[in-house]
């Protein structure tokens, strides 16, 4: 990690910028598989899964039979503590969900909104070197809760052809209509367009690598719905004098263990600290199994040290990171300064991690400073909301002149019609 001490403003604007992707780079390639999709169908999925995942698998739903076998095989100790996990998600997220309310702006004037579930969405799982089925929880269970009616998943499969038993366990748990073993481009394409096997979505949810990243925002372009712009995970820790330099250390390698692409950053107002994480991490480093991909993300990153904990704060929110834990005395009272984070973590006992599978909030987060605008993904993620407006003639008496008055003024008489033409029979008796 690079250590910077007390930087200058245009130092500081520097460290806080993201490695930049260049997706132009990618479209042509991402468009050519696109295409060949949206054209050949089936066949070109199966082409695609023999090229990149060495099988060639039948494109059908996994069938009864092979989700079974996937649950008699996986251990009964991971399938309690999914089970666990899964609870406390539809516990926080069911939370979300509010009762529509009608609201009478005016005497006889109605209105309301109502969420309504997103009838087909998508869910993409990657494959690669981490079974990622902690996100099947955290995209299955709110599209469940808001009413989807087809919840399907793609998942590349692994070189036996199969999916990992614990990706099968998850979406069987969170009911997932049908999960289909194709990854990569091709599935965000066939989930986009659709084949003759795979539904076509609404809406598709899920991280990925830069292709799939690059494919989704291709396809939004076309009309279908993502969740996000999705880039590498990032974990920024704030810490005082009070900080353990252990679980510092332990939180920061947590992302780092992510990709080598993953982004970690230490905000300190202590040299000390920032020194004695630096040999936690040394330590903790070499014991990995995934010290080769967590040492690459480290190069990326920084350890920032400030003379107070109000430069902190402001270098944190220009930061906006996606997880931010605040390792300091006043936990508390520092959360309510801050503005720009995806999801934060308070005080010592409150790992990443925790949040990464079951303490119950969402994992799926925003990265790359999207922060400052975009929340993570929730309910409301999965559903869209209705207006409805119900007036009684005394309400359309009651609000009519001001509309005609409007209308006339933006010169749309036929909008002023509408209204005057019911008044008018108002005033005959003829309603
Ligand atoms: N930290 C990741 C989510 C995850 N972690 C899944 C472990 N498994 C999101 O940034
Ligand atoms: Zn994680």
């Amino acid at each position: 990690m690079k250590i910077v001490l007390d930087p200058s403003p245009l130092q500081r604007k520097e460290l806080l910028q993201r490695p930049a992707i260049d997706a132009t780079a990618l479209q042509a390639t991402v468009r050519k598989v696109l295409m060949d999709v949206k054209e050949n169908g089936d066949e070109a999925l199966q082409r695609y899964t023999q090229q990149f995942d060495g099988v060639i698998p039948a494109i059908v739903a996994v069938q009864e039979e092979e989700i079974r076998e996937a649950i008699a095989l996986l251990p009964a100790g991971l399938k309690q503590a999914i089970q666990q996990a899964a609870s406390n998600i539809r516990v926080f997220h069911e939370k979300q969900v509010q009762a529509p309310e009608i609201v009478e702006t005016m005497p006889g004037v109605q209105c309301w909104r109502r969420s309504i579930g997103i009838e087909k969405v998508g869910l993409y799982i990657p494959g690669g070197t981490a079974p990622l089925f902690s996100t099947i929880l955290m995209l299955g269970i709110p599209a469940a809760i808001a009413g989807c009616k087809e919840i399907i998943l793609c998942s590349p499969p692994n070189k036996e052809g199969k999916l990992h038993p614990a990706i099968v366990f998850a979406a069987y748990l969170v009911g997932i209509t049908k999960m289909y073993k194709v990854g990569g481009v091709q599935a965000i394409a066939a989930m986009a367009y659709g084949t003759p096997s795979i539904p076509q979505v609404y809406k598709i949810f899920g991280p990925g690598n830069q292709y799939v990243t690059c494919a989704k925002q291709l396809i939004q372009q076309e009309g279908i719905a993502i969740d996000m712009p999705a880039g590498p995970s990032e974990v920024c820790v704030l810490a005082d004098e009070s900080a353990n330099a252990v679980f510092v250390a332990a939180d920061l390698l947590s992302q780092a263990e992510h990709g080598a692409d993953s982004q970690v950053l230490l905000v300190s107002t202590s040299a000390g600290v920032v020194e004695q994480v630096q040999s936690a991490l040394d330590a903790q480093l070499a014991l990995l199994p995934r010290k080769e991909i967590a040492a690459l993300a480290l190069e990326n990153s920084k350890a920032i040290i400030v003379k107070d904990m109000e430069e902190a704060i402001a270098l944190v929110n220009e930061y906006a990171a996606e997880h931010l834990i605040i390792s300091c005395k006043e936990e508390d009272a520092i959360a309510g300064k801050i503005v720009n984070a995806g999801s934060i973590f308070l005080g010592n006992y409150s790992p990443e991690s925790v949040g990464d599978y079951a303490s119950g909030t969402n994992h799926t987060l925003p990265t790359n400073g999207f922060a400052k605008a975009y929340s993570g993904v929730s309910v409301d993620s999965f559903v869209k909301k209705i207006t409805y407006q119900k007036l009684s003639k005394e309400g359309l008496q009651q609000i009519g002149k001001t509309v005609e008055l409007m209308a006339a003024a933006e010169g749309l008489d036929a909008h002023k019609n509408a209204v005057s033409i019911r008044l008018a029979a108002i005033e005959r008796n003829e309603l």
